[in-house]
């Protein structure tokens, strides 16, 4: 199957596109083929997206929102059927797959509840017989760059406030992943979304990404992604007088006090170390312990993870996945090398499994490095995949010291019982999110989702918060005086 861009409420072939093959990262087997698009193809998508934005605008926020209600009841409707293609295609197991989807449900339903909202303010005025107000007001073309470890959802969190509040979209899915996003475009076919509102463009960062950014129509881009192209698309973008919106890495830790339950600290950092194989932004690649728990909690990790299941995702009883590509192997693999030769010790895992039946996909083992120094590289980066590191501590100020050391801030996460250590780290934290007594991964789709930091430039995904990145304040006042009343004069004088 070659996939086709969806722009303007049709399909298109662009037969002389050349395509690139899209692999089961399990299995090595090729699910369809992708095109590259080019300037051309992004010149058309964001035209359709330019001439729908002015008509979607002033369709009244209530109506759009009922689109959103059909996408959301349409995507559990496909909740299966969605969930086996997106563990194909990406390789997470098919329980995290069916959990993906549904942020995606919940984040149609959450936003196009915003369409009864969108709230305003109003204010009083300075001025008698006056009246001000504050609405939000749609900015235009907006461009979607998405990753593929969470294909479905992360696009869900930027593409549906966007609709709902009158922009029309241009989303380029990661080339990893871009079956999701087809499925999403057959979606928009199904429920009826107005042509030129939601429109899919497949392609490289390189060629499609770049040319979204220099657009001079494209209003807004929000990227979410690495660091290294991350800035690229800031600095382009600003180059240009965009807004842009970056979510960026994390180096991400649980804090595990000498007063933690052991037991749920361990099934929190197993959870959110090794699910989606370490694949995540809020993935935990750092235990930051109190040294006097350091050797019961090691004990207890390693037992917890020789009971973790590595295969091909559908399969239930399968716990940790491939990771996406060779590439990604390799990278995982060259950091576990950097950790040796640093003098960190391997405690557990350390190798990509290449034996039968792991040959032709892309499987790396559950892997902890202790007696980590904060300053090695593999405490510092970002390595996205099943690898974390221990550095042990002597205190709570030690531990909150070392989590902010790093030039991320997306997520942490604490594990004590002294309700008073909890307060102190929810306040010095200097992350986005924080967990006290869970994981470092999990965030639901109604509250702000972002980092400090490197780890983005000040804007939030999902919640309310994602509202302030697709739309414009505008203040309105309403002179029913009768008479010109003059602000900022001295009314003394
Ligand atoms: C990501 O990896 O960029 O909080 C998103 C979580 C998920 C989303 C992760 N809800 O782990």
């Amino acid at each position: 199957m070659k996939l086709q861009n969806f722009i303007d409420g049709k399909w298109i072939a662009n037969e002389d596109l050349q395509t690139i093959p899209v692999i089961n990262p399990a299995d090595g087997e090729q699910l369809a083929e992708v095109p590259l698009s080019t300037k051309d193809q992004v010149d058309e998508a964001v035209a359709a997206a330019k001439s729908a934005q002015k008509k979607w605008a002033l369709v009244p926020a209530p109506r759009r929102a009922e689109y959103l209600y059909e996408i959301g009841f349409k995507l559990k409707e496909k909740k299966e059927y969605l969930a086996q293609i997106l563990t194909k295609e990406m390789g997470k197991v098919i329980e995290e797959a069916r959990g993906e989807v549904q942020e995606g449900i919940d984040m149609a339903l959450y936003m196009a509840g915003e369409g009864r909202r969108l709230f305003g303010e109003t204010t009083p005025s300075e001025l008698a017989d006056k009246f001000a107000m504050s609405v939000r007001a749609p900015v235009g073309v907006v461009s979607l760059i998405t990753p593929w470890n969470f294909p479905i959802a992360i696009a869900t969190w930027k593409a549906f406030p966007a609709i709902v509040a009158g922009n029309t979209v241009v989303w380029k899915p990661s080339i990893e992943t871009p079956l999701m996003a087809y499925e999403m475009a057959k979606i928009f076919e199904e429920v009826g979304l107005p042509k030129g509102v939601a429109n899919v463009v497949f392609g490289t960062g390189t060629s499609v990404g770049t040319e979204m950014v220099k657009h001079p129509d494209v209003k807004i881009i929000s990227f979410t992604g690495s660091n290294e192209t991350g800035s690229k698309v800031a600095e382009l973008g600003g180059k240009h007088l965009k807004k842009v919106s970056l979510e960026m890495g994390g180096k991400n830790a649980v804090i595990v006090m000498d007063d933690a339950n052991l037991q749920l600290a361990v099934e929190g950092i197993v959870w959110s170390a090794f699910g989606t194989a370490g694949q995540r932004c809020t993935a935990c690649s750092r235990i930051i312990v109190h040294k006097d728990v350091k050797d019961e909690l090691e004990e207890m990790l390693v037992e917890a993870i020789s009971k973790l299941t590595i295969g091909n995702g559908l399969d239930p009883t399968i716990k940790i996945g491939p990771v996406i590509n060779r590439s990604a192997l390799e990278k995982i693999q060259h950091y576990v090398d950097i950790g040796k030769s640093e003098g960190a010790t391997l405690l557990v895992g350390g190798r990509a499994l290449t034996a039968p039946p792991f040959d032709k996909g892309f499987y790396f083992e559950p892997t902890i490095f202790t007696d980590v120094k904060n300053d090695m590289t593999i405490a510092q980066e970002e390595i996205f995949g099943p690898v974390v590191s221990i550095i042990s501590v002597d205190s709570l100020e030690e531990a909150i010291e070392v989590n902010n050391s790093v030039k991320f801030g997306l997520s942490s996460s604490i594990f004590s019982q002294d309700i008073n250590k909890l307060f102190i780290a929810q306040r010095d934290l200097d992350t986005g999110i924080v967990y006290i007594n869970a994981g470092t991964t999990g965030a639901e789709i109604h509250l702000p989702f972002g980092g400090t930091k490197g780890t983005g430039n000040g804007h939030r995904d999902s919640g309310q918060a994602a509202l302030d990145v697709y739309t414009e304040w505008k203040s309105i006042y309403v002179d029913y005086s009768g008479k010109l009343q003059r602000a900022q004069i001295d009314i003394e004088n």
